[in-house]
């Protein structure tokens, strides 16, 4: 089953999904039915625990990937899983605390389908002279949102779940967040681009709501 278009969805889609009719897991899971087929999915896939700002492994340099694999594949599927259950936009692996050249996106709009997109290795081509804002938020720094200001335009490469190269341009939304996802990949959050005050105050801030709820 991994590996399948299917497992590109969030779990309430697969779990809904047409069985698949041939092939290896897919055939065992087409032999399942719907309840089954929902806890055999929900053991292949993990929601993993997102870091929480300033956990310093968050300032990690992620490595390079050098194959994509089945275990990569895996590692992308519950990256998704962690991203939509947040919910979330996007999702670098070392927000799981795996220090890795891996994110996961998907743009797509509520109640539209699902647009999972992953990018193995991403590199910046070129980008815009003309800078833009936008007001960002991050999984691993909940709750606050600023602006930021970055290129409008960024033309990208990387590998795709497959593993084969892609180049593309990315603007509006999407240029945005590849940018704050490839941060992530150099252990730098977005409060990195604010003043020294604003970080102080919202790593602060997180400091002190993680020691509210670890108190008990
Ligand atoms: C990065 O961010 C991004 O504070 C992805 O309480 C942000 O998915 C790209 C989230 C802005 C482009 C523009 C944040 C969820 C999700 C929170 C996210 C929160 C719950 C952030
Ligand atoms: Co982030």
């Amino acid at each position: 089953m991994r590996g399948t278009d299917s497992r590109r969805l969030p779990a309430e889609y697969n779990k809904s999904a047409t069985l698949p009719q041939t092939g290896g897991a897919a055939g065992v899971a087409a032999g399942l039915d719907a309840r089954r087929l929902s806890e055999y999915l929900n053991s292949i896939m993990a929601v993993r625990d997102i870091l929480i700002a300033p956990d310093p492994r968050l300032k990690t340099v992620s490595e390079p990937v050098d194959r994509v694999d089945d275990e990569l594949r895996a590692l992308m599927d519950d990256m998704l899983e962690t991203m939509y259950a947040a919910p979330g936009i996007g999702l670098a692996a070392i927000q799981i605390g795996v220090p890795v050249r891996v994110i996961v996106m998907d743009l797509a709009h509520d109640g539209d389908a699902p647009e999972p997109r992953f990018f193995v290795n991403p590199e910046i081509l070129d980008q815009s002279d003309t800078l833009t804002s936008y007001a960002e938020g991050c999984l691993s720094v909940p709750e606050f949102y600023e602006d930021v200001e970055r290129p409008d335009t960024v033309r990208v490469r990387y590998l795709d779940y497959d593993g084969n190269p892609r180049e593309e341009e990315a603007r509006d939304l999407f240029a945005v967040c590849i940018q704050h996802e490839m941060d992530h990949l150099e252990g730098v959050l977005f409060v990195d681009h604010l003043s020294r005050l604003k970080r102080a105050s919202i790593l602060k801030k997180l400091q002190k709501s993680r020691r509210l709820a670890t108190a008990g």
